[in-house]
């Protein structure tokens, strides 16, 4: 089956271009000007942009969390990630404290496997570190797994810094690439004391016990131990301009640092916290918290000049009577936001119709770089000739209002309520089929598949 796409605009991480493409079976196999031939099928996309499928390298399916598990699991997740020109999701596989790697990863497999509806790999958490973890590694990379995960805050989850530094030094050796959660634990235990002592327990607290300058020493604390450890390392969900600083310093030192932000820190600010009704501050407790507004233009400057490489969601969904359990104490409050279905349309809608950042920028943070830097490039994050035919069709001559009741995520709420887009996504192809029109998922049985990832090539 050959189908061309005629009219339409193909964006790379250097900009659109008018062109006509041509997938065949799962691939793109021609592109470029006026396209004759025989075609079983065209497709007429004037005006359009068609952008690589989005890749979404930070979520949280189907992942238990303050004695509750995520609304979204791998099959309403992937389902809404699909419908948000997601073609592609790297989630974070997530064994205990005790457990091995090779545990983690079979029952992440078990969760996704059958029941995903986009493309899709793992990182994997590391917890804890032992001999017998890192006899597990090798075995990691011929399973696909080439990326991985430490924290530096959550006592169940975080390893100490000798741990960090060994870790790191053991993964540079492999040719692994590490994400850290960058927060610093033990002066933000403190601090939720003090409130708590005080009988402070509402979600105002939350971004008060976690100040921008406290994930800022984080930063360059792990930036330090990757700088013994000789290791390149990825800042994930990084929200503030302090913590940018020491990125650069670090960068002057010759390190290689990648940087990953959501779009909740580039269009949310902390007044969401401040408000007097319970449910509506709970809603967006989520860690790092999002920033006073000063910070956003940070950000959107540091993704113009390149300074930050992807955009992610951190897609960690709870309903809002989840988030209920922190009435009578915001450390009880599940943390985590919605985001993986409206990644696309609210980059595009406030950061290129707003000039914040160019067409290419957007298709550099969404698609080509989280490719290239987690093992998937060029098979994906492109589309050119050779590469899956993952397309998302979007006009920009449309508009929405974002509105909960039409998102298909598993959850009751949008952090995005009322804001309205430019453009919408017309069509989502997956590896060559029409996988989503006008908001609908044509095929209700999940046609995902498993990527076994290569190594970093940013
Ligand atoms: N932050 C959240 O808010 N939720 C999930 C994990 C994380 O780092
Ligand atoms: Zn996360």
């Amino acid at each position: 089956m050959r189908t061309l796409f005629k009219g339409g605009s193909v964006v790379s991480g250097s900009g659109a271009k008018r062109a006509d493409l041509v997938i065949e079976n799962e691939k793109v196999t021609d592109l470029g000007r006026n396209l004759k031939g025989d075609f079983d099928r065209v497709v007429d996309v004037t005006g359009c942009l068609l952008f690589p499928g989005f890749i979404d390298a930070h979520t949280h399916f189907d992942l238990d969390v303050c004695n509750t598990t995520t609304a979204d699991d791998f099959y309403t997740g992937s389902r809404a990630a699909l419908r948000g020109g997601t073609t592609t999701i790297i989630d974070f596989a997530c064994p205990n404290k005790g457990e091995s790697l090779h545990y983690g990863l079979d029952l992440w497999h078990k969760k996704a496997d059958g029941r995903t509806f986009c493309d899709y790999g793992f990182h994997m958490t590391i917890d804890d570190w032992n001999e017998s973890i890192r006899a597990e590694l090798p075995d990691m990379f011929a399973r696909g797994v080439s990326s991985f995960k430490m924290y530096m805050t959550y006592p169940a989850m975080m390893v100490g810094d000798r741990d960090m530094y060994w870790a790191l030094k053991e993964l540079k050796t492999l040719g692994g690439i590490c994400g850290v959660h960058c927060e610093n634990a033990g002066v933000i235990d403190g601090m939720i004391a003090e409130r708590k002592n005080a009988g402070q327990l509402s979600p105002a607290c939350h971004p008060l016990t976690r100040p921008p300058y406290l994930e800022a020493e984080a930063v360059s604390r792990l930036l330090r131990i990757a700088q013994a450890a000789e290791a390149p390392v990825v800042i994930v969900h990084l929200t503030n301009q302090e913590a940018l600083n020491e990125v650069r310093h670090a960068r002057d030192r010759g390190q290689k640092v990648f940087v990953e932000t959501c779009p909740q820190y580039l269009l949310l600010d902390d007044s969401v916290y401040f408000n007097e009704d319970y449910s509506q501050a709970a809603r967006y407790v989520c860690a790092p918290p999002i920033r006073e507004k000063g910070q956003q233009e940070a950000l959107w400057k540091a993704l113009r000049r390149g300074d930050i490489q992807t955009i992610s969601t951190d897609h960690c969904s709870f309903t809002l009577t989840q988030k209920d359990m922190g009435q009578e104490d915001f450390t009880k409050i599940p943390g985590g936001l919605p985001g993986v279905e409206t990644r696309g349309e609210l980059i595009y809608s406030y950061g290129v119709a707003k000039k914040r950042v160019s067409l290419g920028r957007m298709v550099r943070a969404l698609s080509e770089n989280p490719a290239k830097l987690y093992g998937l490039f060029p098979r994906k994050g492109q589309l050119r000739l050779g590469s899956d035919a993952d397309i998302v069709v979007y006009d920009p001559g449309a508009s929405h209002v974002i509105r909960a009741d039409d998102y298909v995520a598993n959850v009751d709420y949008n952090p995005y309520e009322g804001f309205v887009t430019v453009g919408g996504i017309r069509q989502v192809w997956l590896r060559g089929s029409l996988a989503v029109e006008d908001g609908r998922v044509l095929d209700e049985t999940p046609q995902g598949r498993y990527m076994a990832r290569g190594k970093c090539s940013l």
